[in-house]
């Protein structure tokens, strides 16, 4: 390679793609790698790279040449622990990930919002809130769509970002290519609950990279964090952190609070409310959701600017998809798909959310997460029947053993055909009044490509057995 500066890209997913683009487009030097063999990759991006001299190395990562390049940017669904990592970093080669380097890039006010589950519905919220508006903004991050693929056109509008917990575990402490460090002007931390334990060594760690965003946060700027992380957050150095509140109950100087119907900002040049009776999504956790987006907003706009776009929000807002979504209602059975609930807290807010019996729909591939709380909610009768499906089926069926009706689905060649079985047992299995609940407590990828996909074919297979009128075999 010449005396230009050079990229080693580590994953050709979307984020590796849309960082090669932007490479490219500024005069780097270019190396994109990927495990997956060349005939898995993209055809549009190979040809791309072939056509604009951006190498292209398939079928694992090698560390020869690594002192050729001046960064590493590596995918989210890399770990970081593996050899050429390791090798970049004793090489004293910084490893990014896309969006340290787009925010790093980014002009603009950035609002980002993190927590194990509920962050792209306050993301999606936050966007709505500034749409309403009439402010120029973007939507991206873990959302889907790489912030770097935003920075040519829209580095000066506001960036509202969802951001995970592997896009935090690449933020660095220094800056890279000499630009300036990344600040968010809003930094919310919804919820800290075990997942993706199979990355991390233990609770601590992943809960640690959450919170990492707090340090990035812009000067005078405050953490939103909800009121239940108040007293934890001692233990991981945030004391000087200044914080406004989400929750029930106020903590510490700033904040909202839920009451019913309405949530309170406080500490804040006096009080608002807002009127939540027109908010369409369901349980306590979608109106923390909403309260964290309200500060986040609040966090760039005074109430005289923010407040009637809040308000249209609340009244407007629809809840993205796979979400505690109502798919149809058959025979007095209301089924819900929240194949997003890829984590066993995620499936404990979803019962919360539910006021009458569920037939529950869990399984898919694990994350190293113990299922034994869940049977509680079987114990107490408010979970009557467990159908389950995929890798980690069998697990999650001992656990309900003795508590209530159980029934597995064996089949792991076909997640159309697993879901069907699935659904067609839960319909045998509930009454009239009852909910059945997809909330997997999983990962989806033993049997789909994704959560979306898992909760598509859960949608299509309800709606093809209600025309059918499977319902009443
Ligand atoms: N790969 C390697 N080497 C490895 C491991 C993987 O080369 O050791 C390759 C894979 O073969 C694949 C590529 O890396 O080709 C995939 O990279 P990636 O998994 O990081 O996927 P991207 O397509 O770049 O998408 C990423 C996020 N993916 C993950 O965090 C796993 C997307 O979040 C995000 O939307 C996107 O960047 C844009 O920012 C998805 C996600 O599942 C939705 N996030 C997790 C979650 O929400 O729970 C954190």
């Amino acid at each position: 390679m010449s005396d230009r500066r050079n990229i080693l890209i580590l994953g050709a997913g979307i984020s590796g793609q849309e960082t090669a683009r932007w490479a490219v487009g500024q005069g780097f030097g270019v190396m994109i790698s990927d495990v997956k063999p060349f005939e898995a990759w993209n055809e549009g991006f190979r040809a791309w790279c072939e056509k604009n001299g951006v190498e292209m190395e398939a079928g694992g990562h090698s560390c020869h040449g690594l002192e050729h390049f001046d960064l590493l940017v590596v995918s989210p669904g890399i770990d970081l622990k593996i050899d050429v990592i390791r090798a970049a970093m004793a090489l004293g080669i910084p490893v990014a990930g896309e969006l340290f380097l787009a925010a790093s890039l980014w002009q603009g006010p950035i609002l980002a919002v993190t927590g194990t589950n509920g962050k792209t519905t306050t993301t999606k919220l936050v966007g709505d809130i500034l749409q309403r508006m009439g402010v120029n903004h973007v939507v991206a991050g873990n959302i889907g769509r790489p912030l770097i693929s935003l920075v040519n056109e829209c580095r000066d509008q506001v960036a509202v970002l969802e951001v995970s917990s592997f896009q935090l575990d690449t933020f660095l402490n220094e800056p890279v290519l000499g630009l300036p460090m990344p600040r968010f002007h809003g930094f919310a931390v919804l919820n800290i609950a075990p997942d993706h334990l199979d990355r991390y060594d233990g609770f601590h760690e992943y809960a640690a990279s959450k919170l990492k965003g707090l340090h990035f946060l812009s000067e005078g700027a405050k953490a939103v964090v909800n009121a239940g992380l108040f007293a934890s957050l001692a233990d991981f150095d945030m004391a000087s952190t200044e914080y406004r509140t989400f929750g029930l109950e106020r903590r510490g100087r700033s904040g909202a609070v839920i009451g019913s119907g309405l949530i309170e900002l406080y500490g804040m040049n006096g009080v608002e409310t807002y009127d939540t009776a027109e908010w369409r999504l369901k349980g306590l956790h979608n109106l923390e959701n909403l309260a964290a987006a309200i500060l986040l907003v609040r966090s760039l706009y005074e109430a005289k600017q923010a407040g009637p776009g809040i308000a249209a929000s609340i009244a407007a807002f629809e809840p993205p998809a796979h979400r505690l979504q109502l798919v149809a209602v058959i025979n007095g059975v209301d089924f819900y798909d929240d194949s997003k609930a890829t984590n066993v807290a995620a499936v404990h807010t979803a019962l919360s959310a539910m006021d009458r019996p569920v037939v529950l729909l869990a399984g898919g591939r694990g994350k190293e997460e113990a299922y034994d709380g869940l049977r509680d909610w079987a114990e107490k009768g408010r979970i009557k029947a467990v159908v389950t499906l995929g890798e980690e089926g069998p697990a999650i069926a001992r656990v309900f053993e003795g508590a209530c009706p159980v029934y597995e689905v064996t089949e792991m060649t076909s997640g159309l055909s697993a879901m069907e079985m699935a659904v067609r047992r839960a319909m045998d299995l509930a009454e009239p009044g009852d909910v059945v609940l997809l909330a997997p407590a999983c990962a989806s990828f033993d049997l789909f490509r994704s959560y979306a996909e898992r909760g598509d074919v859960f949608q299509a297979v309800v709606n093809r057995f209600s025309a059918e009128g499977l319902h009443h075999a």
